[in-house]
C-alpha cells in the first residue's frame, strides 16, 4: 500500500506532482527485477519521453470525475487513487500514441519528433509500447489489488484495449497506402473508426473509471425520475458521441491547425485517411473538385497535398466545421439534460458537462 502524501497546488498542479510517485513505483519495480543500469535508463526515458507531456484531459477527468461522483473535495488518499487510474489511461494512450505514430509515420508529437524517430530507438518502439502497456497494470496492481473492484478496473483496461485496437484496425485498413478510392469512404466508416479508436478510451473510459472508483452500481433506481438506471451504458450513449465530436476535432486540426499550436504535423491526407475532412469536402465538391480529391489524396507528395488543401478551402470546410461543431456540441448539451441527476453512488450530470466544456471549441 501507498503511504506516500499528496502535495498541494492547483488540481493539475497537484495531479502533475503525482507522476513522480507513480514514476518511482515503476522504476522500482523494473530494476527490481535484476536489470542492468542500460536497461533501466531506457526504460527511464520510454516513460519520461511518452507519458507526461500531453494535455492530460483524459487523466484530469478521472480526478474530476472522482470528485463530483463523491461530492466533496478529496482525501489525500481518495486523490491518489484517482490520479493513478488518470496516469493509468495516459499510460494506455503513450502506448497507442507510439504505435500509432510508427504506423501513420508521423514526424513530431507534442511538439519533439514522435519517438519512433529518435535515432538508437525505431522499430524497438514497438516492443517499448509493450512496456507502457503493462506498466499500467503494475500500477493498478500496487494500488488497487486489495480493493473489491480491482479485477472491474483489469477487465475495462483489457476491453478498452480490445475497442482502440479494433479500431486502429479499421483506420488502417480503410486507408491502403496503393490503392486510393474515395467511393470506399462515408461518414459512417468515419463514425465508426472514430468511435472504436478514440472515444472508447478517450471519453468512456476516464468516466468509466471513476465510477467503478466510487463504486456506482451497473443499475440503480433513480430517486428523481423513478426509472432504473443502467449507469455504464447511459455513460456511454453521452461519452462516445463526445469522443466522436472529439475525432472530428482531431481531423480537422490535422488538417488546419498550425504545428506549433498542435505539437504535431498533419499526415491524413497524405495517408489517405477516412478523416471528417475528406467526407465532408467530398459532399461539397464539384465533378471538377472530386476529380482532383480522386488524383491527389493519398499521395506521398506535397504538391498533391496542396492540391487537396485548396479544395478543402474552396468548398468551406472551415465554415462547414464551424457549423458542425456549434450543432454537434448543442445536441450533446441537450443529451445530457436527459441525465438522471442523483445524490450519492449515482450519474451527475456534471461529470458530462466538464468533460464536454474540456474540449469546447479547443485549439490543440
Ligand atoms: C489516433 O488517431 C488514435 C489512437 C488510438 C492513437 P490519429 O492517428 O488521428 O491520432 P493523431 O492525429 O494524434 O496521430
Ligand atoms: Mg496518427
Ligand atoms: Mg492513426
Ligand atoms: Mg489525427
Amino acid at each position: 500500500m501507498v503511504t506516500t502524501t499528496v502535495p498541494y497546488g492547483s488540481k493539475r498542479e497537484r495531479f502533475q506532482q503525482t507522476f513522480a510517485i507513480v514514476r518511482r513505483e515503476l522504476l522500482d519495480v523494473f530494476a527490481a527485477q535484476g536489470v542492468p543500469d542500460d536497461a533501466q535508463s531506457w526504460y527511464t526515458r520510454i516513460i519520461d519521453y511518452n507519458v507526461p507531456g500531453g494535455k492530460l484531459n483524459r487523466a484530469l477527468s478521472v480526478v474530476d470525475s472522482v470528485e463530483i461522483i463523491k461530492g466533496h473535495p478529496l482525501s489525500d488518499h481518495e486523490f491518489l487513487q484517482a490520479a493513478v487510474l488518470g496516469w493509468a489511461v495516459e499510460f494506455l494512450q503513450a502506448f497507442f500514441l507510439v504505435l500509432d505514430d510508427l504506423m501513420d509515420k508521423s514526424l513530431t508529437r507534442r511538439g519533439q519528433p514522435c519517438y519512433y524517430r529518435v535515432p538508437e530507438v525505431g522499430t524497438i518502439a514497438v516492443n517499448d509500447a509493450v512496456l507502457i502497456e503493462s506498466a499500467l497494470y503494475t500500477l493498478l496492481k500496487l494500488h488497487f489489488r486489495n480493493e473489491t473492484y480491482y479485477i472491474d478496473l483489469v477487465e475495462l483496461f483489457h476491453e478498452t484495449t480490445l475497442q482502440t485496437g479494433t479500431g486502429q484496425l479499421l483506420d488502417l485498413i480503410t486507408a491502403p497506402e496503393d490503392t486510393v478510392d474515395l467511393s470506399k469512404i462515408s461518414l459512417e466508416k468515419f463514425q465508426l473508426i472514430a468511435r472504436y479508436k478514440t472515444a472508447y478510451y478517450s471519453f468512456y473510459l476516464p468516466v468509466a473509471l471513476a465510477m467503478l472508483m466510487c463504486e456506482i452500481p451497473e443499475t440503480y433506481q433513480s430517486r428523481s425520475s423513478g426509472e432504473t438506471v443502467h449507469a455504464y451504458k447511459v455513460a456511454r450513449s453521452i461519452l462516445l458521441p463526445i469522443g466522436e465530436y472529439f475525432q472530428v476535432q482531431d481531423d480537422f486540426l490535422d488538417f488546419a491547425g498550425a504545428p506549433e499550436q498542435i505539437g504535431k504535423v498533419g499526415t491524413d491526407i497524405v495517408d489517405n485517411k477516412c478523416s471528417w475532412c475528406i467526407n465532408t469536402a467530398l459532399a461539397a465538391a464539384s465533378p471538377e473538385q472530386r476529380a482532383v480529391l480522386e488524383t491527389s489524396y493519398g499521395q506521398r507528395d506535397p504538391a498533391m497535398e496542396a492540391k487537396v488543401k485548396a479544395v478543402f478551402e474552396e468548398v468551406g470546410l472551415r465554415e462547414e466545421y464551424r457549423a458542425y461543431e456549434e450543432k454537434v456540441h448543442a445536441e450533446i448539451v441537450a443529451s445530457i439534460e436527459s441525465v438522471p441527476d442523483d445524490e450519492g453512488k449515482a450519474l451527475k450530470r456534471r461529470i458530462f458537462t466538464e468533460f464536454l466544456e474540456k474540449i469546447y471549441r479547443r485549439q490543440k
